[in-house]
């Protein structure tokens, strides 16, 4: 087992409807920074899971007329299936109504009321409903919930309370002294600046005004306040004060909690101050990505303007959602979704960009070479400049796909697609066919391009791994030289090797066949 380990996660999906195409996104780059990071040697750890407990949940269940745990078990089996057709190769998926969950939320409730950073008391304060979250007057927008801008109601209850100012020092100094925590960066001075710096409420963490939760053990009639259920969710999952085989001293601390933005204050103020009451390390770093926007707004299921992810894997392929998803949505930055766009990402860089180049390249080498490019080669102009980036894309790509930023590492990888597509232009492999003579010639040129095809494959598996099958497939390339070493060197592609050119990769979409997949 490798030394290197990588532990991410996506956030628990609240089951209350149906996901969408935002949910999908966060799932998908997860999935594939974890695929980069095993294809370069680390031992990887993808937990993602749902999130099923709280007041919401019991209310939609009520309203389908089923119990919440039947209501939700329903939800989940659907996640299951859309992360099935999305190619989401996650390790574990955690639900807060696993036992072992609950078990371990009990437990650590009774600890941090045992060393007293949990106390009882009562609350008074603006209750927002959908967002579970009590707000004091003072962090309202326009006297409603700064969070969706919903109405909020004034509420007041016995509740626990947790110990949050006590640890306020201590998570500023660890953010200014950890400064790849919080990531973006702008995210980072938000959370000092809005939330830390003006000073830390104690934060109410159970509910008796309902009762679908995990229940606090020592006090019946209260129920752990659903982020104190979800966020340990990241340790309840490795084991942690429970008596599964403990995955947490391989994987704890998590390399990255990857998290919308809406959520980056929970992981980043909440969760490492209860990390730091149970003694744990911090996670490497929270990264709060941007919004999928629809027509102006946010997508989301209680607002009901989704895009359902099901219906586009349908209609475009698995991979051409991927590809758009991560393409789209730029470092840090809103994305916004638009069908359009999915389908002119489709045309261009898939059916054009790439599968051209593999069709074209392959049926050349067919039709001069039988499929079987001569060993008697010969150099020529144009050859360098298209090695020189070869060998220096990987390490361009690796570098933004460490930074989580996808959108820039496709785009390189495409700046090689786009270069080889040149080099065909430059070389005109057509024109040498005619000569006899530039046999030799024309060998070197389909052996670069075949080359770069390899790169490529290679390059794109992590974000698109069913077409880096295909491809692989075509070209009858061993796996052995689709490993991340083997594409550090130009030039590996093994002698011998019958390619052989099967149906397009991405077929062009013809805009009117397009539908509108939005629900509005
Ligand atoms: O917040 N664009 O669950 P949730 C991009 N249960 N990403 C989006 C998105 C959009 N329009 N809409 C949702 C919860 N997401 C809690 C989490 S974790 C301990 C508990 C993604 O079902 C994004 O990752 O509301 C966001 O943070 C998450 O879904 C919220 O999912």
């Amino acid at each position: 087992m490798s030394e290197k380990t990588f532990y991410i996660t996506t956030p628990i999906y609240y089951p209350s409807g149906n996901l969408h195409i935002g949910h999908t996104y966060t799932t998908v780059a997860a999935d594939t920074i974890t695929r980069f990071k095993k294809l370069k040697g680390y031992d990887t750890y993808f937990l993602t899971g749902t999130d099923e407990h709280g007041q919401k949940i019991q209310k939609v269940a009520e309203e389908a007329g089923v119990s919440p745990k039947a209501y939700v078990d329903g939800i989940v089996a659907g996640i299951k299936n859309l992360w099935d057709t999305m190619n989401i190769s996650y390790d574990q998926f955690i639900r807060t109504t696993d036992p072992e969950h609950e078990k371990t939320i009990q437990k650590i409730f009774k600890k941090l009321y045992d060393q007293g950073d949990i106390y009882k008391s009562t609350y008074e304060g603006m209750y927002c409903t959908p967002c579970e979250s009590f707000w004091t007057e003072s962090q309202l927008v326009d006297g409603k919930c700064p969070d969706c801008g919903r109405p909020v109601e004034k509420a007041s209850e016995e509740a626990y309370f947790f110990k949050m100012s006590k640890y306020a020092d201590d998570l500023l100094k660890y953010i200014e002294e950890h400064p790849d925590f919080i990531q973006p960066e702008s995210r980072k001075n938000e959370m000092i600046n809005n939330f830390i710096k003006p000073g830390l409420q104690d934060l109410c963490v159970s509910r008796t005004s309902f009762s679908w939760g995990v229940p606090v053990d020592f006090d019946p009639g209260h129920v752990v306040y659903v982020w104190i259920d979800a966020l340990p969710n990241y340790i309840s999952a490795l084991g942690y004060l429970n008596d599964k085989p403990d995955l947490m001293a391989r994987y704890w601390p998590a390399d990255v909690h990857l998290v919308g933005k809406d959520i980056i204050r929970f992981h980043t103020i909440y969760w490492p101050i209860i990390l730091m009451a149970l003694k744990l390390p911090l996670p490497k770093k929270v990264y709060g990505h941007g919004w999928i926007l629809l027509k102006g707004g946010k997508m989301s299921k209680s607002v009901g303007n989704v895009v359902d992810p099901v219906v586009l894997v349908d209609k475009y392929g698995v991979d051409a959602l991927r590809y758009h998803v991560l393409r789209e949505m730029s470092y840090g930055s809103d994305g916004v979704y638009n069908e359009d766009l999915l389908v002119s990402h489709i045309n261009s860089d898939l059916a054009n960009d790439l599968g051209n180049l593999l069709s074209r390249t392959l049926a050349m080498t067919e039709k001069y070479f039988g499929g079987v490019i001569s060993e008697d080669r010969e150099t020529g102009d144009f050859d360098d400049s298209l090695i020189e980036l070869a060998e220096k894309t990987p390490a361009v790509v690796s570098d933004y796909m460490d930074k989580l930023d996808f959108s820039r590492a496709l785009e390189e990888i495409w700046k090689l697609i786009s270069r080889s597509n040149k080099y065909i232009d430059e070389t005109q492999p057509w024109v040498l066919g005619k000569d006899p003579e530039k046999k030799a010639r024309l060998a070197q040129v389909m052996y670069n391009l075949t080359e770069c095809l390899r790169i490529v494959t290679v390059l794109i598996s992590s974000a698109m791994p069913q077409t880096a099958e295909k491809m692989a497939e075509q070209l009858k390339c061993p796996a052995e030289y689709l490993t991340w070493d083997s594409i550090q060197k130009f030039g590996r592609f093994p002698e011998g090797i019958e390619v052989k050119r099967c149906e397009a990769l991405f077929p062009r979409i013809e805009l009117n066949k397009k539908e509108e997949t939005v629900k509005e």
